[in-house]
């Protein structure tokens, strides 16, 4: 009776051991929820009439009661360690997971609140692989900004593979000047960038910035590093 207890209570303490591993993986991998990107009619590209749809993000510089920023998965964690070490760390808002139609013109508006840091590469403070090789910054028509005036970048990529067409997007965001005044909200007025671009078939990438806005190793450390702040994924379906 008394094995035949214990080699129970053994069995149930394996199947607890297993759960709760699977739970803490599943917690570190949580991503935001997906934001999905609004249908707009259609529109005329260098490929012709295209599906349309636009897709809002705004770039915060630290989190306050309005923009609370991610709180699962990974930072969920950082926040449990009692010490906030997330504090001041800027984040795309409201999420980084980004679900896209296929073979569709996507019209991307970003409201940028933050500061700069130049790039270790001048490359990311130009335009790729936009519709025209230009995005809009507060409605001019640019192709580049001065790499000193990046703030961060929105680069989508993912090695090459079958089965998936390329994507490859990188836009500089030029940060607010360093003298901007904070307003009624907290935050400075925001830098406006738009691009546009097409989507290939359905596919799965990621994207993250290649500004070195984090810190430890060349800055790519911290916020780099965490996923939902500076870096996620998008499905194209
Ligand atoms: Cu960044």
């Amino acid at each position: 009776m008394k094995r035949a207890l214990v080699t129970i209570v053994t069995a149930v303490l394996g199947v607890l051991v297993v759960a709760g591993s699977i739970l803490a993986i599943s917690r570190l991998d949580r991503e935001p929820a997906y934001l999905e990107a609004t249908p707009a009619g259609t529109i005329q590209t260098p490929q012709g009439e295209l599906p349309h749809a636009t897709i809002e993000l705004s770039i915060m510089p630290n989190t306050s009661a309005d923009y609370p920023g991610p709180s699962g998965g990974v930072n969920a964690l950082i926040e449990n360690n009692g010490v906030e070490q997330n504090e001041g760390w800027p984040f795309y808002w409201p999420s980084t997971s980004l679900k896209l139609p296929a073979h569709t013109a996507i019209t991307v508006t970003v409201k940028q609140y933050d500061g700069g840091t130049a790039p270790w590469n001048p490359y990311w403070a130009k335009v790729h692989g936009t519709v025209g090789g230009t995005m809009t910054v507060n409605g001019k028509d640019v192709t580049e900004i001065k790499p000193a005036d990046l703030g961060h970048t929105f680069t989508i990529h993912q090695y090459p593979q079958a089965g998936q067409d390329n994507l490859f997007v990188s836009v500089p965001m030029i940060a607010v000047p360093s003298n901007a005044k904070n307003e009624a909200n907290g935050y400075p007025a925001p830098q406006v960038i738009t691009f546009t671009f097409i989507t290939g078939g359905p596919g799965e990438y990621v994207w993250n910035c290649e500004d070195p806005c984090g810190d430890s190793y060349q800055d790519f450390g911290g916020v780099m590093q965490a996923r939902g702040w500076m870096s996620g994924r998008i499905v194209v379906a």
